[in-house]
């Protein structure tokens, strides 16, 4: 903190308030001591903001405003099962929805009013601790929030940089091993230097049961996280976050400045990009840019570096940690596609990742390929086995059940008789029986105008249903099989070849 901001300003701040407490030459002058009713005296003086939050890669528009604000902060904890890679999935406890957390974007002097939500989904209390709160705790113990709550509390950024946040909840290395953490930017007053385009990337490290792409959900494996020796090291939450159409993209002629976080919880990245010279860094995200032509920066575990560069020469620019077993075995990797004319004078022309990943993507593409081979034998193999075909059958029915008791039954009844003259029966109903794909139809684009069931005309209206493939193939695989009804099996394969008919 700044030695020149503590000096007491309270009488000075007292007059102000008494006088016009809007004008930005007070706001700047905000109180750095003062009681309760002062500080809601200096809240109630500051126009108020609803924070723009956005998720990796994106950043927040640059803060135009020459005062300070009070700025509302709503971010919402949830328990998410997400993709962390081709097949993987892993329940995250997230800020926001996201791995990393959603970006937040603050001014030198703002006040910031956070209310953090636990959504009542959660299973377990999470908190948040900024870095660039001043204060015990960086807001863990006033955040403090039990699933279906929320908790609200504001402090005064006075430290303008570059901040981690993430959970501080018993056991905290558990909370940030699961991807909670993300970014804070306080912009200094003056602002930061304008360029052209800003990303959002962080890295993480997740300590999955099985290995590297071992398919399946996967559990967190404690003793792997106490010996550091994570399966995964990834930007942006999963691995191919930043690969391919999900790349992000800027022009030659064009000035970029990466966000580059890290949220360990472990390991410490040597963040770099290939291809590339960083023209500026602002070394653990101070805001003095304090390194010029740099090719590898270290980001500490829970903090973070501002890169700048400009861009001479079209081309995929591979972003890496440059420990390269985590590049290329365990998931730190992302590109920067730029495009634009040739610069054969800075480059000559081959490109780069072809030069680095090409053997390795031509070997990946050949295990996809020999890949879905096997998985298409398995499934062949399971299909006839009579055994698995009963037990995935019985539990197609129960999803289907769930689906027809949340979504069908208030019309259709719990018996599936319907409704005399208003709703058609689905037991024993001959127009079900008669047509699979019409019945799939029905359920997807709705029914409306007379339609005669069992000999009896019903003329209403049934609204499409909003379900998932899966969902839809188990719901009229429970109708087709339930209440006396022996109407063969609905596989998701037929709903999507009902969807997709034009
Ligand atoms: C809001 C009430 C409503 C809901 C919810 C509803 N339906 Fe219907 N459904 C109707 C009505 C009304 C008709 C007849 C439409 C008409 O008269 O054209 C109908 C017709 C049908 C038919 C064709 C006629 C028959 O009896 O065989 C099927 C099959 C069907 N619904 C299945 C479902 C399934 C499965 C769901 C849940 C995923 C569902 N419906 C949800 C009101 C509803
Ligand atoms: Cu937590």
């Amino acid at each position: 903190m700044k030695s020149s901001r503590l000096l007491p300003l309270r009488a000075l701040t007292l007059a102000a308030l008494s006088l016009s407490p809007l004008t930005p030459a007070f706001a700047e002058n905000s109180p750095v001591v003062g009681t309760d009713a002062e500080k809601a005296a200096f809240a109630a003086s500051l126009p108020v903001e609803q924070a723009v939050l956005t998720a990796a890669p994106h950043v927040p528009p640059p803060i135009t405003r020459k005062f300070p604000a009070r700025v509302v902060v709503n971010l919402e904890v949830r328990e998410v099962v997400k993709k962390l890679a081709d097949g993987v999935d892993y329940t995250f406890w997230t800020f926001g929805g996201e791995v990393p957390g959603l970006f937040i974007r603050v001014r030198e002097g703002d006040l910031v009013e956070f209310h953090l939500h636990n959504h009542p989904s959660s299973k377990l209390p999470h908190n948040i601790d900024l870095h660039a709160v001043t204060g015990p705790g960086g807001g863990a113990s006033s955040s403090f929030t039990a699933p279906g709550h929320s908790s609200t509390f504001s402090f005064q950024a006075l430290n303008p940089g570059l901040y981690v946040y993430h959970c501080a909840t018993a056991p905290v290395p558990i909370h940030v091993a699961n991807g909670m953490y993300g970014l804070i930017l306080v912009e200094p007053r003056e602002g930061l230097r304008p360029v052209n385009r800003e990303y959002y990337v962080m890295q993480g490290e997740f300590y999955t049961s099985g290995k590297f792409g071992e398919e399946g959900l996967q559990n967190f494996d404690t003793e792997k996280a106490v010996d550091e020796r994570p399966p995964y090291v990834v930007f942006n939450g999963s691995v191919g976050s930043l690969v391919g159409d999900k790349a992000p993209v800027a022009k030659v002629g064009e000035s970029v400045r990466l966000y580059v976080g890290n949220g360990g919880p472990n390991l410490i990245s040597s963040f770099h990009v290939i291809g590339e010279i960083f023209d500026r860094v602002y070394t653990e995200g101070g805001t003095r840019a304090n390194q010029d032509n740099v090719q590898t920066t270290l980001v500490p575990a829970g903090g973070s570096a501002m890169v700048e560069f400009f861009l001479e020469a079209p081309g995929t620019y591979i972003l890496v940690d440059h420990s390269l077993f985590r590049a290329f075995n365990k998931g730190a990797l992302g590109m920067l596609k730029v495009e634009g004319p040739k610069n054969p004078i800075v480059y000559s022309g081959k490109e780069v990742d072809e030069v680095y990943l090409g053997q390795q993507s031509d070997a990946g593409s050949q295990a996809s390929q020999r890949e879905a081979v096997l998985v298409a034998k398995k499934e062949e193999a399971i299909a006839a086995n009579p055994k698995i075909a009963a037990i995935s059958q019985e539990i197609r029915m129960e999803r289907g059940k769930k689906t027809y008791l949340s979504s069908c039954f208030a019309c259709h009844g719990q018996d599936g008789k319907g409704i005399p003259a208003v709703f058609p029966p689905l037991a024993a109903s001959d127009y079900l029986k008669a047509d699979k794909d019409r019945a799939i139809r029905v359920i997807l684009k709705g029914l409306t105008g007379p339609v005669t069931v069992n000999g009896k005309t019903y003329n209403s209206a049934m609204p499409p249903q909003d379900l998932t493939d899966d969902q839809v193939a188990d719901v009229l695989t429970y109708v087709n099989n339930s209440w006396g009804n022996t109407f063969g099996t609905v596989t998701v394969e037929d709903v999507k070849r009902v969807r997709g008919e034009k």
